[in-house]
């Protein structure tokens, strides 16, 4: 989708910098970074959200998690958060399906 940021982003009309990449995700450093360690992982698909995942979606979304893993891993994370933000009111702001994931620092439940 030629108007969305993230799209853009995984056809390198704007520049990321790289964490991983393969055939179904794209990881990538947070512009604006939350924590020391703040990675989005992205699918090459164009979903909007949690919200307009369907069945077919399912395998997606466990690639999705187990990369979140796999980069936390080589990273040497052994604490971190993965979030999901479904909805503007959940803090939304790009709409196309991303997986946050948060290290480095101690992080305070529940997030408010
Ligand atoms: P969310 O609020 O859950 O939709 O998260 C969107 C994230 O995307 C937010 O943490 C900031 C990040 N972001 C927005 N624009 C850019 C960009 O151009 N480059 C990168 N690397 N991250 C971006």
């Amino acid at each position: 989708m030629s108007d969305c940021l993230f799209c853009r982003i995984l056809a390198k009309e704007i520049p990321s910098r790289k964490v991983h990449e393969d055939e179904l995700t794209y990881a990538f450093h947070d512009v604006n970074p939350q924590a020391p360690t703040h990675v989005l992982i992205v699918p090459r698909k164009h979903l909007a959200g949690v919200a307009e995942m369907d069945k077919t979606d399912e395998s997606l979304c466990g690639a999705l998690l187990f990369r979140a893993k796999e980069i936390a891993d080589s990273l040497g994370l052994t604490s971190y958060r993965l979030v999901f933000n479904s909805g503007a009111e959940a803090g939304q702001s790009v709409f196309h399906l991303h997986l946050h994931l948060l290290g480095g620092r101690r992080m305070k439940w529940p997030p408010g």
